[in-house]
């Protein structure tokens, strides 16, 4: 059956919160995120994003790309009130509706449309809706699948509408960059240039053998993306899943390296009940609770889906940097959320991480066979 899924992602979400709030900061470069000594940047308005200073980035140095900036500290509960009434709104609108992360859902309107004079206009009057309640604008996209009405919602950011249709889709993203296929990085752009594919049509338009030694296993899914296939259903999310792995350690911990260690850990007990499962996540949340029990968590969403032990790590890394450890650690805790089948995942950071793969499935067998004790990464 033809489908119509809606993508709609926020617009330069935590920082237009902060106008919102704050509406002499309206037209003006706003960055928020830590702005401690190693704090990162968790997103810029737009204003800002012209001086290049982006998310993820050190806070030291937005603050030498855009000096007049105004640089605001993070705060996660207002984002979350406000995201929980974004959600509901998308729930007025279908009773389908899969949460990506705090700013952007899945809706499946199939039929919907109907009620409306076409599914542009439906996508408008989500867009209005999310706009008179909240005052915040949302970029939408519509297509035929979770694939392309992603890649839709970020063409035309922000306050973006754009419908790729069925008929035109693959020709739509024909001549998009292969990078615009979920899960495609640096490396295996590298690997397609060599046999001269540089657009996603190019992709279409080979060998599955030649995508084989690119891809792999999953030569055919992405040979199916960039066919404009994603057969993958909106999922409502009802309970909130999620595996993970916490300890109360017997002496706090107080040094770098320890935490690091002792995190590094978790990750891999995470990933391999993880694994066990068959199931992929997308948020990585770090549970940390100090000696006075002081108790505070952070999350963070990956685009990618995480399953290996080295991805959960470099998210609860870069957690990690969000956290002030000025006292003594008591207990640590890593969980993955957003689950999802290992197989309803379009396609993993395959090719980048042949080789974490291999060593994750080492010591998944020794795991499996002698329990999760057995063996910790040196
Ligand atoms: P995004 O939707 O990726 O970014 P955005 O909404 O700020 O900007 P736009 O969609 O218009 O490009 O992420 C949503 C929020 O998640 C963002 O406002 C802040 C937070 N976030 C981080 O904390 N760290 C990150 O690295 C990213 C990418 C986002
Ligand atoms: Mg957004």
């Amino acid at each position: 059956m033809l489908r119509w899924i809606m993508h709609v992602d926020m617009d330069a979400f935590f920082a237009s919160v902060e106008q919102l709030d704050n509406p002499s900061l309206k037209g003006l470069p706003v960055i928020v995120g830590g702005l401690s000594g190693r704090g990162v940047v968790s997103t810029c308005s737009y204003e800002a994003r012209k001086f290049g200073v982006h998310s993820a980035m050190p806070m030291h140095m937005a603050k030498r790309l855009c000096p007049q900036g105004i640089y605001i500290q993070g705060r996660m509960h207002r984002y979350k009130e406000i995201s929980d009434g974004i959600m509901e709104i998308f729930r007025s609108f279908s009773p389908l509706v899969e949460q990506l992360s705090v700013d952007e859902a899945f809706l499946d309107v199939t039929g919907m449309e109907g009620l409306y004079p076409d599914v542009v206009a439906l996508g408008k009057a989500v867009k209005n809706k999310v706009y008179e309640q909240t005052g915040l604008h949302a970029s939408v996209g519509i297509a035929p699948n979770k694939f392309l009405a992603k890649l839709a919602s970020d063409l035309e950011k922000p306050d973006g509408l754009v419908l790729i249709k069925h008929e035109t889709a693959a020709a739509f993203i024909a001549p998009m960059p292969v990078r615009k296929i979920f899960g495609i990085g640096k490396s295996a752009e590298a690997m397609l240039l060599q046999y001269g594919i540089n657009t996603i049509g190019k992709i279409a338009a080979a060998d599955i053998s030649i995508l084989q030694k690119v891809f792999g296993i999953n030569a055919q899914a992405v040979h199916n993306l960039a066919c404009g296939i994603d057969n993958r259903p909106v999922i409502n999310e009802t309970e909130a899943k999620s595996i993970g792995k916490e300890h109360t350690y017997d002496k706090d911990l107080y040094e770098e390296a320890d935490l690091k260690k002792a995190v590094r850990d978790l990750c891999g007990e995470t990933g391999w009940r993880l694994r066990k499962r068959k199931l992929i996540g997308y948020t990585v949340t770090l549970k940390v609770k100090f000696s006075s029990f002081k108790t505070i968590t952070r999350s963070i969403t990956s685009e990618l889906p995480v399953a290996y032990d080295e991805e959960i790590y470099a998210l609860a890394l870069k957690l990690m940097q969000q956290v002030r450890f000025s006292e003594g650690v008591r207990l640590l805790g890593v969980s993955i959320s957003h689950l999802e089948s290992e197989d309803a995942a379009p396609v993993l950071n395959f090719n980048e991480n042949e080789k974490i793969k291999k060593r994750n499935m080492a010591v998944d067998f020794l795991k499996n066979k002698f329990g999760e004790s057995i063996i910790k990464r040196g």
